[in-house]
């Protein structure tokens, strides 16, 4: 990027914020955010965006220079396409500040608070949904005003609304869990109940959490392609961010007094009455083969998701897990054919333009793989179906926690629970033993699973060891002909 290069800046007026956003990711600003965009535009109305990170003040250090607009360039084999974003009415770095978040949300033109704050951002007990209380920051969040989580936010917010006498906002969760609508509206309550049992039940009866499905391809944004943004495009963005064709957003069409941007009317947005039909195909088809790549893949020294579908081993392997493990699970959406579905996402996985980092999935695995792959497996032996193929993912992530990849090399594992997984495995004696005492982390595996899959795992487990993912991966192509 050269310094002469003009700062990229904004050409209209920003919009008036409607909505708060909460985890201001490139997820989001290549989705949710273009989308808003679009339906402002079709409806001609202001549903300005501001945008908040909880966690570090970067990208609003960085929006701040270029009038909070930036890039979204769609990437595919054919090209790059560059649009600017202009949705965005402010950004916020809210531990700078949280008295002035809660007043912007408290604010009677917020009508929406949506939230990208990955899966662990929920403090909830993965098994049941519930607000894990045990967690310190949420300790913390009950007994302090100033909030430092996501759930603490909605809360006090909340109760400045309710206090003023005004409607609350509707709770829009975007991030990639069964039922997060039901996910987030149980920690709101349940951690308002904490603090005042009034708030709990008004949240309860007033505000609305429709639950929503995702779907778009976001690599986080490297150095080198900032670089040949600049090339390209001619202006200077320091932080654009890079995305496939495909989007989808599924929205349950459940709003506080129905405010909404017109939402349907932008392509590949669909408004229903029940997103748990296409939450559970995301989920299982998508980001579980995702994570049965990302830690496979990582292993076996593949880089990116594309590097991985570039061999006939990895495709041959997706192809029988959709066909023989996942898509017997699924009661497909109306008039949605899951054998096209899973074509599809080959074909994304493909795109040798989107440089998605195995090691960038692989992340937070402890809170990824109950509902992206526990839950499929527990119903295929539910059903006496064998379920080798995810098994073998299971075995994958159990070796990439233990921290050294098929090389030897280390693996900088990230996971909230990284430290006892890497413990764990260090006391094990023999694969057996390491594998049993992972199977006993109970906030990922239940104890019915766990004895179910202990002899399969063991095996697919030492497998690897020996022979790694590779020959591994041939083994089950060749026994599920
Ligand atoms: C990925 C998802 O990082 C991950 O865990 O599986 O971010 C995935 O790319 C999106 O859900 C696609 O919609």
């Amino acid at each position: 990027m050269t310094d002469s290069s003009p700062r990229l800046a904004r050409e209209k007026s920003p919009p008036k914020a409607a909505i708060v956003h909460l985890g201001l990711g490139a997820f989001f600003r290549a989705h949710g955010a273009l989308i808003t965009e679009d339906a402002m535009r079709d409806c001609g109305r202001d549903w300005g965006i501001i945008g908040v990170s909880l966690r570090s003040p970067g990208i609003r250090d960085k929006l701040a220079e270029q009038d909070n607009v930036y890039t979204a360039v769609e990437m595919s084999g054919t090209g790059r396409v560059p649009r600017v974003v202009e949705a965005l009415s402010g950004v916020v770095f809210a531990p700078e500040d949280p008295d002035a978040l809660l007043l912007q949300m408290a604010d009677p033109a917020i009508k929406i608070v949506s939230l990208t704050v990955t899966e662990k951002g929920y403090c909830h007990i993965p098994a049941t949904g519930e607000l894990d209380v045990s967690q310190a920051d949420i300790q913390a969040d009950i007994k302090s005003k100033h909030p430092s989580t996501a759930v603490g936010y909605l809360v006090r917010a909340l109760a400045m609304r309710r206090n003023a006498g005004l409607r609350p906002f509707t709770v829009l969760s975007c991030d990639n869990l069964p039922n997060n609508g039901r996910v987030a509206q149980n920690v709101v309550v349940g951690l308002a109940a904490c603090i005042d049992a009034d708030l709990a039940r008004w949240i309860a009866s007033e505000c609305r959490f429709p639950s929503t499905m995702v779907d778009r391809i976001v690599p986080a944004t490297a150095a080198e392609d900032i670089d040949l943004l600049a090339d390209t495009c001619g202006h200077r963005d320091l932080t654009p961010v890079f995305h496939e064709p495909f989007c989808q957003w599924v929205i349950e069409d459940r709003f506080v007094d129905g405010a909404r941007p017109d939402y349907g009317s932008v392509a590949g947005v669909q408004m229903v009455e029940n997103v748990e039909p296409f939450e559970l195909m995301k989920l299982r088809m998508l980001n579980g083969t995702h994570s049965a790549l990302a830690y496979l893949g990582y292993l076996a020294g593949c880089e990116t998701i594309s590097d991985t579908v570039l061999e006939a081993v990895f495709r041959g392997y997706l192809q029988r897990v959709w066909r023989d493990e996942i898509i017997p699970t699924i009661t497909p959406p109306l008039g949605v054919d899951l054998t096209a579905y899973a074509d599809e996402l080959l074909r994304r996985y493909a795109n040798p333009a989107i440089k998605h980092r195995t090691w960038q999935i692989a992340m937070d695995g402890s809170q990824k793989l109950p509902q992206r792959i526990l839950g499929t497996i527990a119903e295929c032996q539910g059903a006496g179906r064998r379920c080798d193929g995810l098994i073998l993912a299971v075995a994958g992530w159990m070796r990439y926690v233990g921290g050294v990849d098929e090389k030897g090399k280390t693996i900088d594992v990230q996971d909230p629970l990284a430290e006892r997984l890497r413990a764990v495995t260090e006391a094990g004696s023999g694969p057996h033993d390491v594998v049993d005492q992972l199977l006993s982390v109970r906030e990922i595996f239940s104890a019915a699973l766990a004895e179910d899959l202990k002899e399969d795992l063991a095996q697919a487990y030492e497998a690897l060891a020996a022979n790694g993912v590779r020959q591994s991966m041939m083994s089950y192509i060749d026994r599920a002909r």
